[in-house]
């Protein structure tokens, strides 16, 4: 039995161990993708982004994109990187053969498979992930997952050879009673560019909740280190618990001050491939119409900030890749589990109708 005064020792004193033993931990991150000011006593510091530690990471991601996104800069045509580099973003309408396309969204619409739903605020994002297991049954999928021309966009963007992460994604909007989803603010995803994509197989009008972004926000200029100067320093105490994270989220009102012009809805029609550096300022565009559903191929590469090369080119890396993905959600299961709750991205079993 321990006693009651064994138990104010640990009480008092385990929570110090306990800090003082992941402080190297939390030093180390600083090398990595790591974002959280709330989190990360380090990275939240304010003595530390005082001395300019958070604006130092943002720099030194940038430049390392950079030089990653040059060596890849021959796989894509030089008016896409020149539309990346002015906007964030690039546009493709019509990216598909229609029949190429008609194949993919009679698939896609028929799919009926293991997913991953994350609830947030009233809307309900779910995932199918596209590993091997699930492509095998979806042969116009892997035809557009092997597309030359849509690999080497969406690797360019991510600084990335391979970008192994692909999902069918469904948002469902006003699904939930609660407050509005958190990502109708405007934000920036992390500090480091970072690549998405959509290949949206629904029509999305202006007013449908269409992908929005501030044309030109993926630019770090003096206005814009500043500014995330000026944030850096209380943001671990922000009532934002997304922007406390390290997802900055941005008033419209401060777009001025950064020298930026308005957001700009991204309404497109279906089989247009939308493909962003969502460190960029952006937002899920509002929506008339509740309940509602959007339905898109969707990708997300994020990779170490400070690593200056672009992967390897095997396919046993998006094996490896997508394992250690699995891991990770399998490792959140059980931590969830553990304390009775539901990890962040809940399993679905099986699927439901679409
Ligand atoms: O789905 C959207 O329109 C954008 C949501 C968003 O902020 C994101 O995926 O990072
Ligand atoms: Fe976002």
């Amino acid at each position: 039995m321990v006693s009651p005064n064994r138990q104010n020792w640990r009480h008092v004193f385990a929570p110090g161990v306990r800090r003082l033993l992941s402080l190297p931990f939390q030093i180390l991150a600083i090398g990595t993708g790591a974002k959280s000011f709330v989190g990360n006593p380090v990275l939240g510091s304010r003595l530390l982004n005082r001395l300019g530690l958070h604006v130092l990471r943002l720099v030194v991601a940038d430049r390392v994109m950079a030089f990653r996104r040059l060596l890849l800069a021959a796989t894509v045509p030089a008016a896409d990187r020149a539309t990346l580099h002015r906007d964030g973003f690039v546009v493709k309408t019509d990216f598909l053969p229609a029949a190429d396309f008609a194949a993919l969204e009679a698939e896609i619409r028929a799919l009926k498979a293991p997913a991953r739903e994350c609830h947030q605020g009233d809307t309900i994002t779910h995932r199918v992930l596209l590993d091997e297991e699930t492509l095998a049954s979806l042969p116009a999928a892997r035809r557009l997952l092997a597309d030359r021309r849509y690999r080497r966009l969406l690797g360019y963007v991510a600084g990335r050879l391979r970008v192994p992460g692909q999902w069918v994604q469904e948002i469902r909007s006003g699904i939930l009673p609660g407050a509005p989803d958190p990502q109708l603010n405007l934000h920036v995803d992390t500090f480091q560019p970072t690549m998405k994509a959509w290949l949206f197989l629904d029509d999305v009008a202006e007013d449908e909740g269409p992908f929005t972004y501030v044309p030109g926000s993926n630019r770090l200029n003096l206005a814009r280190l500043a500014y995330e100067y000026r944030r850096s320093l209380d943001e671990r105490h922000s009532p934002d618990v997304l922007s406390a994270r390290g997802s900055l989220r941005v008033p419209e009102a401060d777009l001025p001050v950064l020298g930026l012009p308005p957001a700009r809805a991204l309404a497109v029609r279906r089989n247009t491939l939308v493909i962003a550096d969502t460190r960029g300022l952006h937002r899920r565009g509002d929506l008339r119409v509740r309940p509602s559903t959007r339905l898109e191929i969707w990708s997300m590469c994020r990779t170490n900030p400070f690593n200056p090369l672009p992967g390897l080119p095997f396919r046993w890396c998006d094996r490896l890749d997508l394992a250690l993905y699995r891991a990770w959600l399998r490792d959140q299961d059980r931590r969830a589990a553990k304390q009775g709750g539901n990890p962040a991205w809940r399993l679905v079993l099986p699927a439901k109708d679409r």
